[in-house]
């Protein structure tokens, strides 16, 4: 049955295999899901109405598996790709699981570690670029540290940046028209990781040499950026505002836990509703990916009604935030907020002529402390929109 809920390809939601494949290991306790083919998966998820998946490397072809192998497991994938009408929209590799990342990849103290981790990533770029893959992902979730005397910090953001120089290069050499997205994190699984945030991502990419610069950008993720105890929608805001936001992570967290992962919307609704306004009025043109695991309780079965659950409830939220900008009242008050004069805001204006006629401005800061802004008002209605009562 369709409703106004029901996802259309060109919404281009998408979902990586790892999210659905998750079979529950953690900690403290062993998998209570069965393994789940990755081919299996592709069809599951376009049935349940994502346009496109997302992979590691690993997630497709078992590591260290024979060329051959890999070879007919891609002759599969594409199969399944054509048949059920599902793209590959992101490729990235897993440099975290298997005992030689242990310390690190691309800032490991150990150079032949470095190396294999490049060999690694490129073999990763060209199964991505088989598949049609247009983003590289880049989470260095071993990029860290627990004991602080192991690493130097300038040096190991020295070897990061030559790893995703590197990558950069060989992605423009080959021709493969994909763009790197950066995934910053602030820890877990090590205690700490280098590049913490969108902003510390930001930052590092404005010194990346000028020929990759233009493909590295950022891929925030709503629960990292929570477990940090940060605005997401601000980090978001800064990267889109930067030209940066290549990609982005859409799940739910509860602040500064563990990263959870959650259902997308399943946590704090407001700030969750102010991520879809800002992207669907900013016009979004890349993927809407989900990066979420299914509960521990949950039957082999209910990981498809996870990534349903996604679905329906950004498509909801879509509809709120088209709700938010025709509501009279709301778009009165926002409007209101707004005092605008030309001749003082040419002002603003860097000129050396500009800093002279403003000094000599008179102004009157207690009558300007006055203007009353209606946040009350403003912020109920916000709720009463949310809670479906207006
Ligand atoms: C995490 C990360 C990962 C990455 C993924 C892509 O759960 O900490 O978000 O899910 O997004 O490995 O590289
Ligand atoms: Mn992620
Ligand atoms: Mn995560």
């Amino acid at each position: 049955m369709s409703d106004a809920y029901t996802p259309r390809r060109d919404d281009r939601f998408t979902c990586g295999l790892w999210c659905t494949a998750y079979g529950g290991r953690e900690v403290f306790g062993r998998e209570v899901r069965p393994a789940l083919d990755p081919i299996e998966n592709i069809r599951g998820l376009a049935k349940v109405g994502c346009y496109g998946f997302n992979f590691h490397d690993d997630d497709l072809v078992p590591f260290g598996a024979p060329l051959s192998e890999r070879d007919e497991i891609v002759k599969r994938a594409k199969a399944a790709m054509r048949d059920e009408g599902i793209v590959n929209a992101m490729v990235t590799c897993n440099m975290f699981e298997h005992p030689v990342f242990k310390d690190g990849a691309l800032t490991s103290n150990d150079v032949r570690i470095r190396a294999y981790a490049l060999q690694k990533a490129m073999r990763a770029i060209d199964l991505g670029a088989e598949l049609g893959a247009k983003v590289y992902v880049m989470w260095g979730g071993r990029e860290g540290l627990e004991v602080e005397a192991s690493k130097d910090p300038r040096e190991s953001i020295k070897r990061y940046r030559e790893g995703v120089e590197f990558l950069g290069h060989y992605i423009l050499e080959n021709n493969y028209g994909m763009r790197v997205a950066m995934e910053p994190k602030p820890n877990e699984p090590r205690g700490d990781i280098f590049l913490a945030s969108v902003g510390h991502i930001l930052g590092f990419i404005a010194t990346l040499d000028r020929t990759v610069q233009p493909i590295v950008g950022v891929n925030p993720e709503i629960q990292h950026s929570r477990m940090a105890g940060l605005n997401t929608v601000h980090e978001l805001g800064q990267a889109l505002e930067a030209g940066k936001l290549f990609h982005l992570d859409l799940g739910a967290q509860k602040p500064t836990r563990y990263d959870q992962d959650l259902r997308f919307g399943s946590e704090d609704m407001k700030e969750t509703f102010f991520i879809v306004h800002l992207l669907e009025s900013t016009w979004w043109d890349g993927t809407r990916a989900f990066d979420v695991k299914p509960y521990r309780q949950d039957s082999a079965d209910e990981v498809w009604d996870l990534v349903r659950g996604c679905i329906r409830s950004y498509l909801i939220l879509r509809e709120r935030a088209k709700r938010f900008d025709a509501d009279a009242e709301i778009q009165q008050l926002l409007q209101a907020l707004q005092v605008t004069d030309g001749e003082l805001g040419a002002l603003l204006k860097w000129s050396p002529q500009n800093a002279k006629a403003l000094k000599e401005r008179r102004f009157d800061p207690d009558d300007l402390a006055r203007r009353r802004l209606n946040y009350q008002r403003l912020d109920q209605l916000v709720f009463e929109l949310l809670a479906g009562v207006r």
